[in-house]
């Protein structure tokens, strides 16, 4: 039977106390996220630069337990578009998330298996409720690391092929020094 515990949050760097980071996620393994190719290659010349990390807290992959996980987005653009993370659905239908953001800005997008989209601003305090059945993906709109917390069933399962086949329907492009939301040409287009 798992025990009542407790952790520490360094909300300005993500670091979750005596838990290795889980994960770091360069331009070259997500390269697909991005819809200028010829930009990420001009990128990839010079440096593979690190999009974002996640340190997650497991627990059992059991009904009725939750997991965590902190994410840091590092700021940048790759073409126009801000740097992302990859996004996906979770395997379990019925899972709820929440995201609540710790440090920066950004946005977090969903859109759900009957296609529909929206998109939600995140900051600090901020706490978005992704229901069952929406697929999502946190972007940095800013200019310094966003980072934000997130909770989740333990037993949700991660399921990123749609997403990786399909995409999302909209990019989140830098527009005038600020974000704007436009059509994704590539969407439904299989890559
Ligand atoms: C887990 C939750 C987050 C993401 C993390 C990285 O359900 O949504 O912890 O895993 O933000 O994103 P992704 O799309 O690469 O898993
Ligand atoms: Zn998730």
């Amino acid at each position: 039977m798992k025990i009542p515990c407790s952790y520490q949050i360094d909300f300005n760097t993500g670091m979750v106390t005596r838990y290795p980071k889980t994960t770091e996620r360069k331009l070259s393994e997500i390269r697909n996220c991005f819809y200028d190719g010829q930009a990420v290659e001009r990128v990839l010349k010079k440096a593979d630069p690190i999009i974002y990390e996640a340190y997650e807290v497991k627990s059992p992959n059991e009904e009725g337990l939750l997991s965590w996980c902190t994410t840091i987005i590092h700021p940048g653009c790759v073409g126009r578009e801000y740097h992302m993370t990859k996004g996906h659905f979770h395997k379990k239908d019925i899972s709820t998330e929440f995201y609540l953001g710790l440090k920066g800005k950004g946005l977090l997008i969903a859109q759900s298996r009957a296609g529909q989209f929206t998109s939600l601003e995140i900051r600090p305090g901020v706490m978005v409720d992704v229901p069952p059945s929406w697929a999502h993906r946190v972007v940095n709109t800013g200019i310094e690391e966003l980072i934000v917390m997130a909770m989740f069933s333990s037993d949700a399962g991660h399921y990123y092929c749609q997403i990786e086949e399909k995409g999302f329907m909209k990019l989140v492009v830098k527009q005038d020094e600020r974000y704007a939301l436009i059509k994704n040409p590539r969407y439904g287009v299989d890559r």
